[in-house]
């Protein structure tokens, strides 16, 4: 056929529409309408302290957070008949201002719509303004107003290109001071923070600075890695998981069950997939109750393992072995290969490893390195009032700074943060993952791991294991005993005869059979043949057993995927569309009846969507102190997997079915692609169902 002209194809109606950027799955999609809580049915609301909960505060916040350190949690109330004084605040004309700290979470532009829905519904005089590139926005009055005309063009989408995002910490009098500064230019009566720990602690930190200038801040509990979750003293849950955390969960779900099914097909690939969560493996556990993957590393686990066999010859020794506690990178290795060889004996040689992309800040040795190296960074920079990686861009230079240092270790004795032999083991590191472990941290001080082959590290060391199995012969292809008759039976051998010969458990196994250990090449094959008297020494090995042999001999091919920013901007699910929505309503909420320093919640996000209810959680008596950059800071505590938790103990007990290291076929799940709508509350993280339904 022959091609017309590009301008005459593309005036053609059906073509424009074939490929225009405003399809019809898109149009569909914005004009989705999340369901509101029910209290957000009534046109007002306030807000009733809820005194069930109890916070243990640190005394260190009471000194830097007089102001908001004793806000209750609260609970929002709707009524149809107000009183003069609510309908008077509530109905006040406000400026709101808004901004994205941190990476994208699908569901931000659902926040937004929500504060814009239900401050217009309460005054359609009511103004709102978004800050472009995150903070750094904030710090230097970068904002447009955000009207229904713009908003219309983001409902229910992903990412947070909108107003877009950045990193930037608001942690220095200098910075609150230019902070106040835009807010005042814009008379600002509230400041709404959509971020993640990090971020909800700089809330917490602006609603103190601000106070006395009368500007509220809120925080919104945003990140998809789902660190961010609030408890009380009692263990009582406030948010149980943060917005964004469930679509990047079930879009990485999605892409690793069609690996399942791809492995699964041509039998060929291990598939190892790394995928984000900066330090917890909250994310790694979710995907992994979605897909059933075959080896699901989960990093809380490792950090509580202890090595029993260790601990007793050493207790025996009369000694103590403080390398017992913890998994090492290498054990963890052994893990995986058993897994691997444990499936290769039944004839499996594909499959799925999840690792979390933080998997490495829960074994010790690695955890040790990444503090040290951190402080070092940290105090560099402050000594020096310069940059660390500006000053040694080089991997060279760097190495050459901490050789420095542990000279300096020597020589004064009160040195101690890199000594000689921190130095040696560093040396000892494939060069990639040196280069990894110094990478710059990012504006709070944390080791970004996202730059780290997390993966690579650990299947270096799973490769070179499962070598030396393959040349003792512990690492072997089952053969099934069907096929091996077949092929011998065709070539004119007694299978009979040879199969105790070639296989060990020739007179056991129903179906897989595993060759004998001695017998680990052609030329051990022929030695072990001509022992037996099967074979003269000047014959050849029979191409029918020598095709059987080269069956068994597996080749361990692996596919390397990370499941991270692909995710991270997915377009929400029903689950987080409707979440942040309403925590946009619950923001105004709060705003509209007068708080600060809370972090907008809703609480029953674990039970079925009429039980969710729209709540104030207050950020000031959840912080505690924590090191960041080599100091002692105030921050919210991030959330790390409980390993006693409902979930993790059901992964716990599926692992041997998962691993499916028998004849038959896997257990893979597929959770199928991600829905804005559909099956409605069914649709919530497999992780809070679960632990819901333990009893958590
Ligand atoms: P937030 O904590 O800001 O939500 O970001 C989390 C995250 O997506 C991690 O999972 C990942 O390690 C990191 O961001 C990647 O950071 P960057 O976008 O700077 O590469």
């Amino acid at each position: 056929m022959a091609f017309v002209n590009s301008d005459e194809f593309l005036s053609r109606s059906e073509v424009a529409q074939a490929i225009s950027s405003n399809n019809t799955v898109l149009q569909k999609r914005l004009n989705f309408i999340p369901e509101l809580c029910p209290v957000f049915k009534n046109p007002y609301t306030h807000l009733e302290s809820d005194t069930r909960y109890r916070f243990k505060v640190h005394p260190a916040c009471r000194d830097q957070l007089p102001d908001i350190i004793n806000n209750p949690v609260q609970t929002v109330i709707g009524t149809t008949s107000p009183d003069d004084g609510l309908r008077q605040t509530y109905q006040k004309k406000r400026h709101i201002g808004i901004v994205f700290s941190g990476g994208p979470a699908p569901g931000g532009h659902n926040v937004i719509a929500g504060v814009f829905d239900a401050m217009m519904a309460a005054n359609p005089e009511n103004r709102i303004f978004g800050f472009l590139m995150g903070p750094d926005g904030l710090l230097e009055g970068n904002y447009i107003e955000l009207t229904s005309e713009i908003i219309e063009n983001y409902r229910n989408l992903g990412g947070f290109s909108m107003i877009r995002t950045g990193r930037t910490k608001i942690d220095t009098k200098g910075k609150i001071a230019l902070a106040r500064e835009t807010c005042k230019a814009l008379d600002l009566d509230a400041l709404v923070i959509v971020g993640g720990d990090d971020s909800n602690t700089n809330a917490a930190l602006l609603a103190q600075e601000l106070h006395n200038d009368g500007i509220q801040v809120i925080g919104v509990p945003k990140t998809i890695d789902g660190d961010l979750q609030a408890r009380d003293e009692d263990g009582n849950t406030l948010c149980a998981i943060s917005f964004g955390f469930h679509t990047a969960a079930r879009a990485f779900a999605n892409d690793i069950s069609n690996l399942s099914t791809d492995c699964s097909s041509d039998a060929k690939y291990w598939h190892i997939c790394k995928v984000m969560g900066r330090s917890a493996s909250h994310l790694g556990l979710e995907v992994g109750l979605q897909v059933h993957p075959n080896i699901l590393v989960i990093g809380e686990e490792l950090a509580e393992f202890v090595d029993t066999e260790r601990l007793e010859r050493a207790i025996k020794q009369g000694t103590t072995d403080y390398t017992a506690y913890g998994m090492t990178l290498r054990h963890l290795s052994r893990v995986i290969c058993d897994g691997i060889v444990r499936r290769a004996a039944v004839g499996k040689n594909y499959g799925v490893i999840i690792i979390p992309e933080g998997v490495l800040e829960f074994i010790n040795e690695i955890q040790i390195f990444i503090i040290k190296l951190n402080t070092i960074i940290a105090d560099y920079n402050d000594t020096h009032d310069t940059d660390f990686h500006t000053d040694f861009p080089t991997l060279e230079d760097k190495l050459d700074y901490l050789r420095r240092l542990a000279r300096l270790s020597r020589e004064e004795n009160t040195f101690t943060i890199w000594n000689t032999r921190d130095d040696d083991l560093f040396n000892d590191i494939p060069e990639f993952f040196q280069e990894g472990l110094l990478t710059e941290r990012d504006s709070h001080g944390n080791f970004q791991f996202s730059q780290v082959q997390t993966e690579k590290v650990i299947m270096g060391l799973v490769k070179d294991y499962l070598k030396i199995l393959q040349e003792k012969g512990d690492y072997r292809l089952g053969i099934e005993r069907d096929w091996y008759r077949r092929t011998l039976e065709k070539s004119g051998l007694d299978a009979d005869a040879y199969g105790p010969l070639l296989f060990k458990n020739y007179d056991t196994a129903d179906r897989f059979l595993l060759v004998r250990q001695p017998i680990v090449s052609l030329k051990t094959l022929k030695q072990e043949l001509v022992k037996t008297g099967a074979l003269d020494e000047e014959d050849e090995i029979p191409a029918s057993v020598q095709k059987i042999f080269l069956a068994s001999v597996p080749n361990f091919k692996t596919q390397n995927h990370f499941y991270g920013y692909d995710g991270r901007g997915n377009d929400p699910t029903w689950f987080d569309c409707t979440y942040a929505y309403n925590l946009g309503w619950t923001v105004f909420s709060l705003i509209a009846s007068g708080a600060t320093g809370q972090m907008a919640g809703i609480k029953n996000l674990e039970k079925k969507f009429s039980d969710w209810e729209p709540i104030g959680i207050p950020i000031g008596p959840m912080m505690h102190l924590e090191e960041r950059k080599g100091k002692l800071a105030l921050v919210l505590e991030r959330t790390t997997v409980d390993i006693e938790s409902p979930a993790f103990q059901i992964v716990k007990s599926l692992r041997e079915a998962w691993l499916a290291a028998e004849p038959g076929p896997d257990d893979y799940r597929r959770p199928g692609p991600v829905r804005y709508a559909g099956s409605g509350e069914d649709d919530q993280p497999l992780t809070l169902i679960l632990n819901h339904l333990g009893g958590q």
